[in-house]
């Protein structure tokens, strides 16, 4: 006698991790294929029309394009690499979405279980491969338990302190016949708030006269931006954003008073310092937010500390605050945001903190006294006033950033893609990501010369899958930053540190983009209504070269100003 159990046909391990991505609300993965997995693209096309399987041209960029979606979907990116070669290429992502809290699934095809353990073709150990840079490694053995398995995975990747998980699939595993009971979609936990502590934030702040907040970190929507909102506002406080978490609160508004970030503006700096309340909602407090962890005082700051992160492990790691609460970002803010105190002693500190958020976006020291050909504030003003405010701007790593984190108006949430692990390369994937997943939104890429060639290639990417990302490249035929770095330790003494670049525009129209070279101030704006022109009638990507003085290496000083300071010394 037959049961209904034995009529169920038999699948395949490939199919079965197919089916267990869809349950686990996947529609798009990044990847680059291998013959590792060939059982799993075989489960993936019978789904062709409900995941989008973008292929990227190296595993860098794949990984880099799911973080930069997780950030801008608050779903987890997910990446598929195979063995060895494809594994260890997409480990810059997987340290990104370490180091930046954010949620992915990197999938690796692994060597047959009767082949593990001989060092075979392209074999690694993904355990000890990743055990420093993921929330959680694991080896599916039985194909059985592949719902189970991926479940766990989304289920880690998405709650507390979200971050990158990693499973590998030996290749015999995934080509044998098997079945398994569906797992259900998982559901991320995050604590809240209790009575009690947000009993004691009020008290803290009430009794407070230099309050200030930081926003940062992963977790946000747009309800929790919206009620962080009504909370500053009611409660007339200023408000910062962390390193590269720049667009949680729209700039625009007047409680917005600058970004705690690298070349932080020291009038802001010095307000931290003088707080008598530092609220950080959500950011890790990490080096680049803390100017190098001066701003506050480890482990215990001068100025009372309320620290408020969606992990249990991060709090009290570095800072011991005199609040820590472990809450989700919708979890505070909801509580936070009817609450109400007499803000009489600080609300008048609030317009002379904007005034001087506002002085800093002015014309930056540099061109004090000169006429530059190419003048990178106004490139940046023309910029903002000519593409929506919605646009999103996303950056690698390099000088040049400095110019979109200072004087870029970020209009709020996912309006900023960056990475705060400071990796170059992750502009342009991130700009190709974002393009593919949301084509109604207008998408710039701010790059370095030696920044965008790292990972420029994705333009291919972007071309084949419809996106159609600006990409502006700084070209100071330099990696800059390290010059800079160079001329302050070893002045004069350059090496390491020069470039021979070829023509960025010419190589954007080699993927069917639109190209133009800038070196005048004038030029800009034609060659960007060009630009948005080409990108709106054909989708297809386009690049801007700015021809950058090399000089002009800071918003606030010339490389031989830095040089000559290092010499006197
Ligand atoms: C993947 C990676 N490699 C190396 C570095 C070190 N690094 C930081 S900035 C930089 C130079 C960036 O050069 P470029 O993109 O031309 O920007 P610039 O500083 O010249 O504006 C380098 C090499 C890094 N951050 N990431
Ligand atoms: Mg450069």
């Amino acid at each position: 006698m037959s049961s209904a159990h034995d009529q169920t046909p038999v699948s395949i391990g490939g199919h079965l991790l197919a089916d267990a991505l869809l349950a686990q609300g996947v529609d798009t993965i990044y990847g680059v294929p291998g013959e590792s997995y060939l059982a799993v693209l075989d489960g993936l096309w019978r789904y062709r029309e409900t995941i989008r399987f973008v292929i990227c041209r190296q595993e860098g960029g794949a990984a880099f394009m799911a973080d930069a979606t997780a950030k801008l979907t608050g779903k987890p990116g997910v990446v598929m690499v195979t063995r060895g070669p494809g594994a260890t290429n997409a480990s810059i992502g997987v340290h990104a979405a370490h180091q930046d809290s954010v949620p992915m699934v990197l999938l690796i095809g692994q060597v047959g279980s009767d082949f593990a353990d001989r060092e075979a073709f392209q074999e690694m150990d993904y355990r000890r491969m990743f055990a420093p840079m993921a929330k959680w490694v694991a080896q599916i053995e039985r194909a059985d338990r592949i719902p189970e398995y991926v479940a766990h995975a989304f289920q880690v990747a998405t709650s507390g302190r979200m971050g990158p998980v990693v499973l590998a699939l030996p290749e015999d595993m995934l080509a044998a016949p098997a079945e398994a009971p569906a797992a259900a979609m998982h559901q991320p936990v995050h604590a809240a708030p209790s009575p009690a502590q947000l009993a004691a934030l009020t008290q803290r702040l009430a009794a407070a006269r230099r309050p200030i907040m930081i926003l940062g970190g992963t977790g946000w929507n747009a309800q929790a931006c919206a009620d962080i909102r009504e909370f500053v506002e009611a409660n007339h406080l200023p408000v910062t954003c962390a390193f590269r978490f720049q667009d949680l609160y729209d700039n625009r508004l007047p409680n917005y008073v600058g970004d705690v970030g690298i070349g932080i503006n020291p009038r802001l700096a010095e307000r931290v310092r003088a707080s008598d309340l530092v609220i950080a909602i959500g950011p890790r407090l990490g080096e680049m937010t803390t100017s190098g962890y001066t701003l506050f005082q480890a482990p215990r700051p001068v100025q009372p500390l309320i620290h408020i992160h969606a992990g249990v492990d991060e709090l009290g790691t570095v800072y011991q605050a005199d609040l820590m609460i472990a809450s989700g970002m919708p979890e505070i803010a909801t509580a936070l945001s009817g609450l109400r105190v007499d803000a009489s002693a600080w609300a008048a500190q609030l317009a002379p903190a904007r005034a001087d958020y506002e002085a800093w976006q002015g014309r930056p020291p540099l061109y004090q006294g000169i006429d530059p050909d190419l003048d990178l504030w106004q490139v940046m003003r023309t910029l903002s006033t000519v593409v929506p405010a919605d646009t999103i701007v996303t950056n690698g790593a390099g000088t040049f950033a400095t110019w979109a984190h200072r004087f870029w108006p970020y209009a709020g949430l996912r309006t900023q893609l960056a990475s705060t692990s400071g990796s170059m390369g992750y502009g342009v994937p991130a700009a190709v990501a974002a393009s593919i997943v949301a084509p109604d939104r207008t998408v710039v890429c701010v790059a370095g010369d030696g920044d965008f060639l790292m990972t420029g290639q994705e333009l291919a990417t972007a071309v084949q899958h419809g996106g159609a990302p600006l990409v502006i490249v700084f070209n100071n035929s330099m990696y800059g930053t390290i010059r800079m770095h160079q001329e302050r330790e070893y002045p004069e003494r350059v090496h390491g540190t020069r470039l021979v670049n070829p023509d960025f525009a010419r190589y954007c129209e080699a993927f069917g983009g639109f190209g133009a070279r800038v070196a005048r101030t004038s030029e800009f704006a034609p060659a960007l209504r060009a630009a948005l022109d080409f990108m709106a009638r054909e989708r297809r990507p386009a690049l801007i070269e700015l021809t950058v003085d090399p000089q002009h290496i800071t918003p606030n000083q010339s490389l031989e100003k830095i040089s000559r300071a290092a010499k006197a010394r």
